[in-house]
């Protein structure tokens, strides 16, 4: 019996991270992608991740939409509606959810988020002071499996990228990052957009060694943590 013990274990390993499935935007759910990618002609608004394996540094190019590059669909969003992600499982309880937007000016299919234009809408990082509790962001997510944002009522109308990524902390100086990107096509009356130090590249929208990254969440004395990156931009 002993010797099947690895064997019953290899799936739950291999299981033991996530992404995002599905959207929910004003009752209407949107079917996301649910690995593994290519699946031609899926007719989605999520850009096709090839695996939800752990990216590790913050100048992967996975970063930008784990791997993703394009979808055919997108969901109309109204400017100051909310948009929820869902996730099929998540498993990590400490480190911060982050939700982000890059406008798509020339349409959808030449938009590789590559310019510097991405922004923060959404984040939560801890809410208690103890770095090695499960007062964190993506511990709501375990234990709700969606996050809901609200999308920046004053927020110019376009095409844009919604990215949720969770940054999961919980092994020692060893980050682990999670996005995933969907197409939003935002319309209302609203004609603000983010600049100056709200914008950053993804990836590296951060240094490796910032200390909301590279961290030891079990020696750590802080009692407060920083996600990485720019500031939330509300409109
Ligand atoms: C909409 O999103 C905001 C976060 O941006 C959240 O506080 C609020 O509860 C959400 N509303 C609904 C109805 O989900
Ligand atoms: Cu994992």
């Amino acid at each position: 019996m002993l010797f099947t013990l690895p064997l019953l274990l290899a799936p739950a390993l291999v299981a033991a991270h996530g992404a995002v499935t599905s959207y929910i935007i004003g009752g209407t759910t949107y079917p996301g992608y649910q690995g593994f990618s290519p699946v031609s002609g899926a007719q989605i608004i999520q850009r096709q991740w090839p695996d939800y394996n752990p990216i590790m540094t913050v100048t992967d190019a996975k970063m930008t939409c784990n791997g993703g590059t394009s979808a055919p669909l997108s969901a109309t969003v109204a400017a100051g509606e909310n948009v929820t992600a869902v996730w099929s499982q998540w498993t990590h309880q400490q480190g911060p959810v982050m939700v982000w937007m890059y406008p798509c000016e020339s349409g959808f299919s030449a938009c590789d988020g590559k310019s510097q234009k991405w922004f923060k809408i959404d984040q939560m990082g801890l809410f208690g002071t103890a770095l090695n509790s499960v007062d964190w962001g993506t511990a709501l997510v375990m234990a709700t499996l969606e996050w809901s944002s609200k999308i920046p009522a004053s927020l110019k109308a376009g095409d844009y990228l919604i990215r949720h990524e969770l940054l999961a902390l919980h092994q020692a100086n060893t980050p682990q990052f999670y996005p995933e990107c969907a197409q939003l096509t935002v319309t209302g009356s609203g004609t603000a957009s983010p600049s100056g130090s709200y914008l950053t590249s993804i990836p590296a929208y951060a240094a490796q060694s910032d200390p909301g990254v590279t961290i030891d969440i079990y020696s750590s004395t802080a009692t407060t943590y920083t996600p990485p990156g720019p500031a939330v931009w509300t409109g």
